[in-house]
């Protein structure tokens, strides 16, 4: 793959201009390419799996909006439909039918699920299911993972990944240590940890907040037994299991990890995919838990605009596209995904036919499979992994299972690596604190520039 001659002139000018007006000239910490060293490139445009700087150059998206846009960009039925709704007014602060159809859509998709309610962001969907563990329970702890990432919720700000891990500041400044302290903290993977931790803390733990699949540490999957365990110490102690599939919602699965795996959470916190990349995100339980949320019950929670119509707009097109094209039976865990040719015979499956989840894992699989072979050619170690649309790398010779393993990976062989394919054209997320994502737009030739892409930068980074 020829290595562009990029330049970053005019990114480098919007820089300097935004860090004038804007905290390090971002609005989000991890966009500063401070885990990877050089300056932000600025988007002028997006276009299916591709994204175009304000140079003109041209990059195969593996952020995808950090998972949001499963489509590509500018899918044309998410664009028109958000064009036509915002000609019809922004928000009115009333009720619109629009927000009833993507909260159907919602719970359709997840079992797990009665109602909803729609928020603006993945923190206010942890931020009020937390809030209702505590308010179903009358509890104040609440258990999280090491190197998890729930937003930036004060008291979840504890060990926390993406953003917040690279800067060795994994706990915020600003959070007062009485509400650090009601947060307790173990080790992803340890189901030891977490059953010491209620034995110590049990009558008093309102519930356990996990990713299934964890994506701000680079990409950690579950072991065997993990979230299954999770479930049981809940079941037995009275607590409530929280999945935040804020990231793997309608990503690895149209109903996310627990219907890959079949385990059921009591409150379950999705976004990004939901929002068709609009700020839209949700939070959804039981009927019994949900009308604890007021104006039913006692939890209050609220928000401007909350449900807009535009957002819905995006929410709900993104997931009617997605319906369209044939969905994916859960694929059993180390089930590889049928190969393409397949798909002429998922249609025996359910009327939609099954068959989008199934070629994102594919196709994501053959990048963590490609990746890792072509760093094995040139003597570098790398652990890969792949679900549905999400997947993830790390310079590790032993597997990633948690944070500390996490952060034991050569963050500075990425940060080199980052570059080599930015030259190429492969725009990757600007930390090795993050996973990675395909949309539906990323076809078998961009994989293949991709993997083309990676051989050069593995050798230019190879020790
Ligand atoms: P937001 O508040 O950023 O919409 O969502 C917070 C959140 C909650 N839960 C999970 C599992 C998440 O991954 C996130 C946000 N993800 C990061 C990327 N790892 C957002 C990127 C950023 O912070 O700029």
């Amino acid at each position: 793959m020829p290595k562009y001659e990029h330049h970053f002139r005019r990114s480098q000018r919007a820089f300097e201009r935004a860090q004038g007006v804007l905290v390090g000239g971002v609005n989000s910490p991890v966009r500063a390419f401070g885990a990877v060293g050089g300056q932000p490139i600025f988007i002028e445009r997006g276009e299916g799996p591709y994204l175009y700087d304000v140079d003109g150059n041209r990059y195969i998206d593996l952020v995808c909006s950090w998972g949001a846009a499963l489509l590509g960009h500018a899918h044309p039925a998410v664009v028109s439909s958000v064009t036509k709704a915002a000609a019809d007014g922004l928000s009115f602060g009333a009720c619109c039918s629009a927000e009833a159809e993507l909260a159907e859509q919602i719970v359709g998709a997840f079992p797990s699920i009665d109602m909803v309610r729609l928020v603006n962001s993945g923190t206010e969907a942890a931020m009020s299911a937390i809030r209702l563990a505590r308010a179903a329970t009358g509890r104040t702890k609440i258990i999280k993972f090491a190197g998890c990432y729930h937003g930036h919720v004060d008291s979840l700000l504890v060990a926390a990944g993406s953003g917040a891990a690279p800067f060795g500041a994994p706990d915020s400044a600003g959070v007062p240590a009485e509400f650090a302290r009601t947060t307790l903290l173990a080790p992803y993977n340890a189901p030891a940890a977490v059953e010491a931790l209620i034995r110590e803390h049990g009558k008093d733990v309102a519930g356990i907040i996990v990713e299934p699949i964890a994506g701000n540490m680079g990409y950690v999957e579950p072991v065997e037994g993990f979230l299954s365990g999770l479930r049981e110490l809940c079941d037995k102690h009275g607590a409530l299991l929280i999945f935040d599939e804020v990231m793997t919602g309608f990503r690895v699965a149209w109903g996310g990890c627990q219907t890959l795996w079949n385990i059921r959470p009591d409150i379950t916190c999705l976004g990004k995919v939901i929002g068709g990349g609009m700020p839209l995100a949700a939070y959804g339980a039981r009927r019994e838990l949900m009308e604890l949320v007021s104006p039913l019950g006692k939890m209050y929670q609220a928000g401007t605009l909350s449900g807009n119509p535009v957002a819905v707009a995006a929410g709900i097109a993104t997931l009617k596209a997605v319906q369209m094209t044939p969905l994916s039976p859960p694929l059993q865990r180390g089930e590889a995904p049928p190969s393409p040719s397949d798909a002429s015979a998922l249609g025996a499956f359910a009327p939609r036919g099954r068959g989008v989840y199934w070629e994102l894992q594919g196709r994501s699989k053959a990048l963590a499979d490609g990746l890792r072979a072509a760093a094995a050619r040139n003597g570098i170690a790398v652990q890969a992994g792949a679900c549905g649309g999400m997947w993830g790398f790390a310079f590790s010779k032993g597997p990633v299972r948690n944070f500390l393993d996490a952060k034991a990976c050569d963050h500075a062989r990425y940060a080199k690596y980052f570059h080599a394919m930015l030259e190429r054209g492969v725009f990757l997320p600007p930390s090795g604190y993050e996973a990675m994502f395909i949309s539906t737009a990323h076809n078998d030739e961009v994989i293949a520039e991709v993997l083309s892409a990676a051989e050069e930068s593995f050798e230019s980074v190879k020790p």
